[in-house]
């Protein structure tokens, strides 16, 4: 009994050696994947955007609404960039030049506002168009296990009357991307740009003052700002 009592000893010794490496061998790999994911994307000190993914680069942006401006203005609405799971100023935005970006925009803003006709077109994408998910306030149903979603829609263009705001890139005065967002809709597609110092604005009159151009519209980090590609 003693004999077999010992045996049970090793054996459970081994069990928890076997157990205590399995963990530490999880919590290495876990670790390891964790340093490539963090550095999955991000600036050297050279400024050269670096991916140790493959694939393409995943621009996020998120469009709120409720951004305390100041006391004469009130609130404003505003993008971020979500970067590893953070909501970053989009002031200046940096992405790789010459290769394929996706984006993705979130925007919780319900409301449409006031925009050039020119607006409502999609341009500068890999194919001239973008992808509108939830594009009515829920574009979604019921059905007997749950929530059904209905999917995205492909559009190259939106009714003008249905603008929330543009992620609008320009070179000087080219335009190089233009992607009309509408009211609580997230907005996804994919372009590829040169490298350069391009500048981004939202082109709906959302921000304050008579023409609706001052506030946000006119302040980097809120509806307009530097998209740096290189
Ligand atoms: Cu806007």
């Amino acid at each position: 009994m003693v004999a077999k009592l010992h045996n049970k000893t090793i054996t459970n010794v081994i069990v928890i050696a076997a157990v205590v490496a399995i963990i530490s061998l999880g919590i290495g790999t876990g670790l390891f994947a964790g340093y490539f994911m963090a550095n999955s994307s991000l600036t050297s000190s050279q400024g050269k955007i670096t991916s140790a993914n493959s694939g393409p680069f995943q621009l996020i942006l998120v469009v709120t609404t409720n951004n305390f401006y100041n006391t004469s203005t009130g609130y404003q609405p505003a993008f971020f960039v979500l970067q590893n799971g953070t909501l970053k100023s989009s002031a200046n935005i940096t992405i790789p030049a010459n290769e394929q970006i996706d984006v993705t925009i979130i925007n919780y803003d319900d409301g449409n506002g006031s925009v050039g006709a020119v607006y409502a077109n999609v341009t500068g994408t890999l194919n001239g168009k973008e992808a509108i998910f939830n594009n009515t306030n829920v574009n979604s149903s019921e059905n007997a296990n749950g929530i059904l979603l209905n999917g995205s829609e492909q559009v190259s263009s939106v009714p003008v009357n249905n603008i929330a705001h543009t992620f609008t890139v320009q070179n000087g005065s080219n335009v190089v991307l233009n992607l009309p967002i509408t009211p609580s809709s997230v907005v996804q597609t994919s372009f590829i740009l040169h490298p350069g110092t391009y500048t981004w604005q939202c082109e709906v009159s959302c921000g304050s003052g008579p023409t609706g151009w001052e506030g946000a519209m006119s302040t980097p980090g809120w509806m307009a700002g530097t998209l740096y590609v290189h």
